[in-house]
């Protein structure tokens, strides 16, 4: 029934000829209409929606977005394009068919300086068209290899279509560019092998051989253009930029070839060809953060869960299930753009793919290259209706702006464009796709027989409530949406199995916890801001992110605050603990319980930290709060906050050199396979806060509040049990996985202190002294004084 309100808001906004990005906001609006109406969501709020719109375009990796484009609009207009056209020329004009392969390798060649497949063949059709159709090519045949050409450019890097991929799947840009180098040449390959035989019948005279001489002399022109690829990918490659960086380094550079050394980019030209990328930015961003809302509904309302189930017959058979995909891809990336392909698919597909053990690199270079073909077949074929719109022949090779003339260089980029798509055939074809996929693999013979087993069940359950039920009766039917950014195996999935148990027990069966990990519902901060907005019930979350809401939690990032576990139990669970848990009911949160995140270490890639000079220049990622800035700022690093599910990434990019986390979180969130260097630095201990929305909390009996808060309680014990089980665990294991590690000694540890002092002094007003007091009284009790 989700499902059906996913895909039918979507079509129906599209029918109306509402462009995508506002279609994807609609389906958002009846998505949460539809689960606050059942009862599968406690609310509607506007705001949520707003929240996730304005989170979703704030990402570091589509900070690449504007740069890839104004790299195109620099190559275009400074005449690399043009320059690449005459490389290709040069080398395989002359034989049979010659100008088609120029295509071809031109086509590859663009395909590594750019990032959008528009932009390609906006440039290669304005140049090749008008040459081949001289030539005495058949027109319609030259456009469409020329087009086939054109979707080359997402497959090989850089590429606009799988940044946005790795920023809707979390899956690694890097690698995915460098996934997609292969797949990109062999399709040049195959492109060009059907045009010799397309050729053979063609009778037209090719163009002579170029000289040796001028040959090399061209290719000579042309090498700075070839040299942009060579620095992006080893840029990358050797960690020596992030793809966000790769994309300035390739607008730069295409900018200072084509005005200081070619000479054919005008100053006059910058600020149109400016405003061009930017609008187009605008209008992919824009895109991109109605995706993200959608996105958020459609994990929270679990469909990518149903749809697993829809594929689960093809879960034991991954060749099987890549197939079905890459279909559904196929059949979806011809009735929609590129860009809204892959931000409503991603979100569904991928934790089918993680859950089937297939690579999510690889999977994602199929997409994309699946998905391309979708730009040119009707109905939407972008790349088509760039190749037939922006041959001008009588501007065929007039000089240096040659290529892409006029409004053709406005081109929007590869599923950039909103149409509206009114057209009832059109219509009919989506619904059949969308509608078609979900319900293709029942098996009616299975599914009576679950319907019988269902039906014994369900008459064994009533009968067990009917005795039952009495002692239940003030309980009602819940289910409690829970966020977590931690991966499961993390002691605190252990906590929230006891919380489940216990519930099951006590409210024979009536409330129940669904859970959502690894910030896949969302991050700490997201989640905590939809609790006190009523739109989700529960989250675990580190006390860090939430300073910004109650400003007193910021005692606990005060470095060196707390020694050792017991210290921190003493006053978590004391009257030091109850001060807070007020706080943070005035904020609109009621705390259940303190669990442990830990004592928090240091990771990085550069050099194990022994001494406090140690830290100087290294980038570090902190929690999103002024005081852990602060502290790591006067260590001497280069500090950033982030949120904890752009760690990864940003790690893996080198966006960042480190970031810090109690051992068992660094292990179960993998940091390990990015990260060299562990030091046992224990410069803060981080609590776990088991937030319950207050707006709902006081929609819940007194029964069912007492049984929530003493599941949180039991769960309480055994996630701090497990997570000081597992701490001395995982640091053997991260070693045993191949990091340095290193204890920092008592007097460095000291040192480090010192230098971190006047930290209190400067944040105390911040967070209040009343609060500092509290938690320093509680402290020099717990420790006898
Ligand atoms: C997990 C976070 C994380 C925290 C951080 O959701 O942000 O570094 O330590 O463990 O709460």
């Amino acid at each position: 029934m989700t499902i059906g309100v996913f895909v039918g808001s979507l079509l129906a906004a599209m029918a109306l000829g509402m462009p995508i990005a506002y279609a994807l906001l609609v389906c958002g609006l009846a998505l949460m209409a539809f689960m606050a109406a059942t009862g599968a969501l406690p609310a509607f709020d506007s705001q949520i929606l707003a929240q996730r719109f304005v989170d979703g375009a704030d990402n570091f990796p589509l900070l690449a977005v504007p740069f890839f484009l104004l790299a195109g609009e620099f190559m275009n207009a400074g005449g690399l394009s043009r320059r690449i056209v005459n490389l290709a020329m040069a080398w395989v004009g002359h034989f049979r068919g010659g100008l088609g392969y120029v295509a071809v390798l031109a086509a590859i060649i663009m395909a590594s300086l750019s990032g959008s497949a528009v932009a390609d063949t906006a440039a290669l059709s304005a140049l090749l068209l008008p040459m081949m159709k001289q030539a005495g090519y058949q027109v319609n045949r030259s456009a469409g290899l020329i087009a086939s050409g054109g979707i080359i450019a997402p497959v090989i890097p850089p590429s606009i279509g799988m940044i946005i991929f790795g920023v809707a799947g979390n899956v690694s840009i890097t690698k995915l560019f460098l996934a997609g180098i292969v797949p990109g040449i062999m399709m040049g390959v195959a492109i060009g092998a059907t045009w010799w035989w397309l050729a053979r019948r063609e009778n037209v005279q090719p163009a002579p051989r170029v000289a040796m001489g001028e040959r090399l002399r061209i290719t000579g022109q042309g090498s700075l253009a070839l040299l942009l690829p060579v620095v992006i990918l080893g840029g990358m490659k050797f960690g020596v930029f992030t793809p966000t960086e790769a994309a300035v380094v390739a607008a730069v550079y295409s900018f200072v070839v084509g005005y200081f050394v070619y000479g054919e980019l005008k100053t006059s030209q910058l600020y149109g060809l400016v405003l061009a990328a930017g609008k187009t930015t605008a209008v992919v961003m824009f895109l991109v953060a109605a995706a993200m809302v959608s996105a958020w509904l459609i994990t929270v309302a679990n469909i990518p869960t149903e749809v697993a189930r829809m594929l689960e017959p093809l879960m034991g058979n991954r060749l099987l299930l890549m197939l079905v995909m890459m279909v559904i891809i196929i059949v979806v990336g011809t009735a929609l753009d590129f860009t809204p392909t892959v931000l409503i698919l991603t979100p569904v597909l991928m934790p089918v793919v993680l859950k089937a053990g297939i690579d999510p690199v690889y999977f994602g270079v199929l997409f994309i290259m699946n998905n391309a073909i979708g730009l040119i077949t009707p109905p939407v074929g972008t790349v088509l209706n760039v190749v037939s719109g922006a041959h001008q022949p009588r501007r065929c090779l007039q000089g240096r702006d040659a290529v892409l003339p006029g409004p053709d260089r406005r081109a929007v980029p590869a599923g950039a464009v909103p149409r509206p798509r009114a057209g009832a055939a059109q219509v009919a074809d989506a619904l059949r796709v969308c509608v078609s996929v979900p319900f293709r693999k029942t098996d009616p013979t299975k599914e009576t027989r679950t319907m019988f087993k269902r039906r014994n069940l369900v008459t064994l359950l009533a009968g067990a409530l009917l005795v039952a039920a009495p002692a239940f009766a003030q309980f009602q039917e819940r289910t409690i949406k829970f966020t977590n950014g931690l991966n499961e195996d993390h002691p605190v999935g252990l906590g929230v199995k006891k919380m489940q148990e216990v519930l099951a027990a006590k409210t024979g069966g009536k409330m129940k916890i669904a859970s959502f990990w690894g910030g896949a519902a969302g991050g700490d901060l997201q989640a905590t801001q939809a609790l006190r907005a009523g739109t989700q019930e529960m989250v675990c979350t580190s006390s860090s992110p939430l300073v910004g809401i109650v400003k007193e939690l910021g005692v606990f990032d005060l470095p060196f605050l707390f020694s050792n576990e017991r210290e921190a139990d003493a006053v978590l669970d004391g009257p030091a603990g109850a001060y807070f848990n007020k706080k943070l009911e005035d904020a609109g949160l009621v705390n259940l319980a303190y669990w442990e995140n830990g004592f928090r270490n240091l990771t990085n890639s550069r050099k194990p930290v022994n001494k406090v000079e140690d830290f100087d220049g290294i980038k570090v990622r902190v929690m999103q709060n002024n005081i852990f800035l602060d502290t790591f700022k006067t260590l001497g690093t280069n500090a950033v906050p982030m949120a904890f599910g752009e760690i990864f990434t940003a790690l893996e990019t080198r966006t960042i050199d480190g970031q810090e986390n109690p051992f068992v979180t660094i292990e179960t969130s993998k940091f390990n396979e990015v990260q060299k260097y562990l030091s046992v630095t224990r410069h803060a201990y981080t609590p776990f806060l088991v937030l319950y929305s207050k707006k709902l909390w006081d929609q819940l009996s007194p029964q069912e509040q007492a049984v929530l808060r003493e599941a949180a309680m039991e769960g309480q014990k055994v996630e701090r049990a497990a997570n000081r089980t597992l701490n001395e665990k995982s640091l053997a294991s991260l070693k045993a996985k191949g990091m340095q590690v290193n204890e920092v000694n008592a007097a460095e540890q000291r040192r480090m202190f010192d230098k971190v002092k006047p930290v209190y002094d400067k944040n105390v007003p911040a967070i209040g002294s009343e609060a500092v007091n509290v938690v320093l009284d509680a402290l020099k009790k717990a420790r006898g004084g």
